[in-house]
């Protein structure tokens, strides 16, 4: 049969760039398991154009209103207009997204409570990023015990959530010039909840009819999620579980292990986990496995939580979020333990062909035919063992296992603290060799490679075409998410994928042993690329502001709401966004084109849309070239020649 053409060029669609996955999803099919890849072959759903394009509105029992732009007289009953429509409904994707995150976030403030406390099974584990938090959140820190620092931080923290007025603490780590930025287009947070609910007021039937009046609040609840929510859940869980540093690992289906019991952690929370990652080690439950005639237990993640892990202690990342169906359809999963975000419900229905058991652990989350064990801070280990413990009592229950052996080593654990190290040494850690590169040319700029899976096109060659052209052009590639387990699967997250890169990106790879895309966490950590563009620009020499740098952002299988939101925030912060496939605006060209262009004069950051990834790639390319033009710094590129004067050098 030929294979169908996706509108992403030379990308067929749909299904994963990962042949294990892709036989494996026929065979489970062929036994009667639906996987998303049948639900799109049989095309069930069809996507609503007006929905797509963002100008349905259902805001009131009036509606559906399905407006078309260019017809005068298609209008909602009330008279809002397709623009008025389409910013309404990206500002509540953004809405949705920006309270994943910080709902998220409040979770991980009251484990770093308990945790400051002594009330839980974690502590402090880094003491200098303690530190830093307390300076960021102006408190005194001389002569007092890290046990009062740390609770002060934790409650000063969850203070910001409720916050109504005088503006965010973490909001004064970006550059001055970008906090100027945000004062004069009165885009500030001021609160972190107090944005969303702003937000969902005026987006309201019959509250703000202005198109770009609603952009604004919807760019001051991006930054209280980006400057704001995210970061303090990054920092906290740096605190709490130790800030990540470069850790090899591996990636893919073939991580499970025929011969043990295999427990996947699938979701975001990573407090849960950490406590299942401490426990899967104890004799006692080590030993109950044998018993039932296991050599061990494996715990593997898939989606954010397995970021975390794969993150700080090199637990394999089983899947990414397009994954996480095909993962059970191996057989050889006992429990699948989920909290929060990307968890498709099918998991439950393709479970029930197998003996795994799917676990909820959040009461915010539950999937009906899952069984429920609800999670709290202050006895994390001990729900962690009995969830373990129910793992080890499925194993015999067992039937046919098929493992692809698809498997691919990793280096994962790159803070924006680590960046320091890799490129600076461990005696003089700092972002100088990054500038100086970037000045000289070798490193062309920055591109930061972050978001889902997409279920239209072939998974994962995206992302990864999008990023091989980045790095052939010396751009250093950030990722984070799906799309860094989508590189990981690849092979680009590995020192050796260096050959693929630019001379200049190349040398630079190679001189210091780091791979030419360095992953930087879940999306959460998102805001990493926010702090490590502000380190960037405060070690000097490209600018003073974020919008200066030669850097650009993509998320070419964006699916989710949460990447709205940090589109949105890395736009406000200055930077040039990139979407693949569609854009949730598009139904309007006003507020298209106010996004795409009309943006930049406020806050230097602008949104385009690609469908060819080599071409979005080029996109960014571009962008970052004129960056490099206006800060006068092309020429040096132009110029440059590798003699052995400049090897030794480096
Ligand atoms: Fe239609 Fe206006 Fe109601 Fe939206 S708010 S559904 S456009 S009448
Ligand atoms: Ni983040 Fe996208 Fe993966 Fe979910 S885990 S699918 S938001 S990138």
């Amino acid at each position: 049969m030929e294979k169908k053409r996706s509108p992403l060029l030379g990308v067929s669609a749909p299904g994963i760039d990962c042949e294990g996955s892709m036989q494996l999803a026929k065979e489970a099919a062929e036994h009667g398991v639906v996987t998303y890849i049948q639900r799109m072959e049989r095309k069930a759903i069809r996507p609503c154009l007006f929905g797509k394009g963002g100008t349905c509105c259902r805001n009131c029992s009036f509606g559906p209103c399905m407006i078309i732009e260019d017809v005068p007289t298609s209008i909602g009953i009330c008279g809002a207009t397709a623009s008025t429509v389409a910013a309404r409904n990206f500002c509540r994707m953004i809405a949705g997204g920006a309270s994943a995150h910080m709902d998220r976030a409040l979770e991980t403030t009251l484990g770093f409570i308990a945790a400051a406390k002594g009330e839980s099974g974690y502590t402090i584990q880094d003491e200098k990023k303690l530190f830093a938090m307390a300076d960021v959140f102006d408190i005194k820190t001389k002569g007092r015990s890290i046990r009062d620092i740390a609770i002060e931080l934790g409650e000063k923290a969850l203070a910001e959530f409720g916050r109504q007025i005088g503006g965010l603490y973490s909001v004064r780590r970006a550059p001055l010039k970008r906090q100027e930025v945000w004062k004069k287009a009165g885009v500030l947070p001021r609160g972190i909840e107090r944005e969303v609910m702003e937000m969902m007021h005026r987006t309201h039937m019959g509250t703000d009819q202005d198109f770009k009046n609603l952009l604004l609040q919807g760019t001051r609840l991006a930054i209280a999620d980006g400057w704001g929510a995210s970061m303090i859940s990054t920092e906290l869980q740096d605190i709490m579980f130790g800030t990540p540093a470069p850790i090899r690992a591996s990636v893919n289906l073939g991580t499970l292990d025929e011969k043990k019991v295999n427990i996947v952690v699938h979701g975001h929370e990573p407090i849960l986990s950490e406590a299942m990652a401490m426990v899967c080690r104890e004799p006692e439950l080590l030993a109950a496995a044998k018993e039932v005639g296991a050599s061990g237990i494996n715990l593997v993640g898939v989606c954010g939580t397995g970021t975390e892990l794969l993150m700080r202690h090199g637990i394999p990342v089983a899947g990414s979020f397009i994954q996480q169906e095909i993962v059970l359809a191996t057989g050889a999963v006992e429990a699948m333990v989920v909290d929060i975000q990307c968890i498709m419900q099918s998991v439950a229905v393709v479970a029930e062909s197998f003996h795994t058991e799917i676990i909820t652990t959040s009461p915010r989350a539950k999937i009906p035919g899952a069984t429920h064990i609800e999670f709290d801070h202050h006895h994390a280990p001990e729900i962690a063992r009995n969830i373990v413990s129910r793992a080890i009592e499925r194993y015999p229950k067992r039937g046919h296992v098929n493992i692809p052996r698809h498997k691919m080593d990793v280096v994962a654990g790159f803070s924006h603290e680590s960046i320091n190290y890799i490129l600076g040494g461990t005696f003089r850690a700092s972002y100088r060799p990054l500038n100086d590169n970037i000045i000289n040319g070798r490193i062309r700029g920055v591109g930061a490679v972050v978001g889902c899976d997409s279920a239209y096109v072939l998974s994962g060659r995206v992302h990864t075409t999008v990023v091989k052209e980045l790095i052939a052009n010396d751009v250093l590639v950030l990722a984070t998410g799906c799309a860094a387990t989508a590189c990981g699967r690849e092979g680009l997250l590995r020192p050796e994928a260096a050959e693929l890169a630019g001379p200049g990106l190349k040398e630079v790879c190679e001189a210091v042993g780091m791979p030419p895309v360095l992953h930087i966490g879940s999306c959460l950590d998102n805001s990493r690329i926010l702090i490590a563009a502000t380190e960037i620009v405060r070690e000097g020499g490209l600018g003073d502001d974020i919008s200066q740098i030669p850097a650009a952002g993509c998320a070419a299988e964006w699916m989710s709401e949460k990447v709205v939101s940090i589109g949105h925030y890395f736009v406000a912060s200055g930077l040039f966004v990139v979407f693949g496939r569609t854009f949730p605006t598009s139904g309007s060209k006003v507020v298209t084109n106010f996004l795409f262009e009309e943006i930049e004069n406020l806050y230097g950051g602008l949104w385009a849309v690609g469908s060819d990834p080599k071409e979005m790639a080029q996109m960014m390319i571009r962008h970052i070239d004129k960056k490099r033009e206006a800060l006068g710094i092309q020429e040096k590129r132009k110029r440059i020649l590798f003699d052995m004067a400049m090897r030794r050098e480096m």
